[in-house]
């Protein structure tokens, strides 16, 4: 066990985090059509290698979520993707979740699928080089949602996975996300939140996963995207360290944020101030998507062919998301 807590340490120890880059063919094709450049596999794969070269992947990036296609293919220079993430000293890991599909007798919910034929799965991921996976369950909150029944079976889903996961020998990463959209408040978020991840371990205690080797990716605690609450950085960081106080057994080494549509200055902002604020021994660094990718990919779409400046642009919100990871974060350094 020590092996997986290990390989969890090394992805989010020292200041690293995760580059959330799993985008299923779907959502990079919305990302790459939002910026007008045409998605194939080459764009998805051009993008994608020319943020795995970059300079800030060896004392920034711990750990690339991939997407089945990415794991699969070679760099332009013909190294495979997860040797040439392995080569910075990263570690690769695997999305391995198929999709949420509508929950059966609460259609406007979702449940994670993607249990069937797992184990067969992992061991071909594991021999590709993936060293952790992940898994996202996804929750509405509105007055009603999250229901008893998506938080149970989300949560009995996660389990089952991280089970499987460990036994590959590879670290789950856990991520029960409760969306952003909605005009809910910060209190509900944590409220909500809070069930929410306190039923994932209950799940995780009973398929007795190994916590140690473990990663929580979960939201941080926000109003929602059309709520009128006014709420400060300050404010933001103490309820979603309440929040993980309460929620998270003390044998899980660190908690990855995802983005969840925050914008990369916020996102990084949010999470400096958390780690100001941190008196737990969890780490908390960033699993961001959206958050280290956005202005890249909108400078790349200018000009595919400008790798360089491309990387120069991922480089500064890698080694700002960095600096958040350790409390060093500042709007000063931030400034391009
Ligand atoms: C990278 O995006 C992942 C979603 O992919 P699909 O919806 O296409 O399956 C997502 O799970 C991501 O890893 C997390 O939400 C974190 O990304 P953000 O952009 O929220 O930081």
């Amino acid at each position: 066990m020590s092996e997986l807590n290990n390989i969890a340490l090394k992805i989010i120890g020292a200041g690293k985090g995760i580059l959330a880059a799993d985008e299923s063919n779907g959502t990079m094709t919305k990302r790459l059509n939002s910026v007008n450049v045409e998605s194939n596999s080459q764009n998805r794969l051009l993008f994608r290698e020319t943020l795995f070269n970059s300079d800030s992947m060896k004392d920034c990036i711990g750990g690339v979520i991939l997407y089945d296609e990415t794991i699969n293919q070679s760099s332009s220079s013909g190294k495979k993707i997860p040797e040439l993430i392995s080569d910075s000293n990263s570690v690769p890991g695997i999305k391995v979740d198929t999709g949420a599909k509508t929950l059966a007798n609460s259609p406007e919910e979702k449940i994670t699928e993607g249990l069937d034929g797992l184990r067969e799965r992992l061991k071909d991921y594991y021999k590709l080089g993936a060293r952790f996976a992940k898994w996202r369950g996804v929750y509405t909150i509105s007055e009603k949602y999250p229901s008893k029944l998506s938080i149970y079976s989300n949560a009995h889903a996660l389990a089952r996975y991280s089970a499987l996961v460990q036994e590959s020998g590879m670290v789950p990463i856990v991520e029960p996300e409760l969306l952003m959209d909605g005009n809910h408040n910060s209190e509900d978020c944590l409220q909500k939140t809070s069930e929410v991840i306190k039923k994932c371990y209950e799940q995780l205690e009973l398929h007795k996963v190994e916590l140690k080797g473990t990663i929580l990716k979960p939201n941080m605690i926000l109003p929602g995207s059309h709520s009128d609450e006014k709420i400060d950085t300050s404010k933001i960081a103490e309820m979603t360290i309440k929040c993980l106080e309460e929620s998270v057994p003390s044998e899980v080494p660190g908690i990855a944020f995802l983005s969840g549509g925050q914008s990369e200055r916020e996102a990084t902002k949010n999470l400096n101030q958390i780690n100001l604020k941190n008196k737990t021994n969890f780490i908390m660094t960033f699993s961001y998507g959206r958050a280290l990718q956005q202005s890249a990919l909108k400078f790349w779409s200018k000009d595919l062919k400008n790798i360089k400046g491309t990387q120069e642009v991922f480089n500064h919100r890698a080694k700002m998301c960095n600096l958040a990871s350790k409390g060093k974060w500042s709007e000063e350094v931030d400034k391009i």
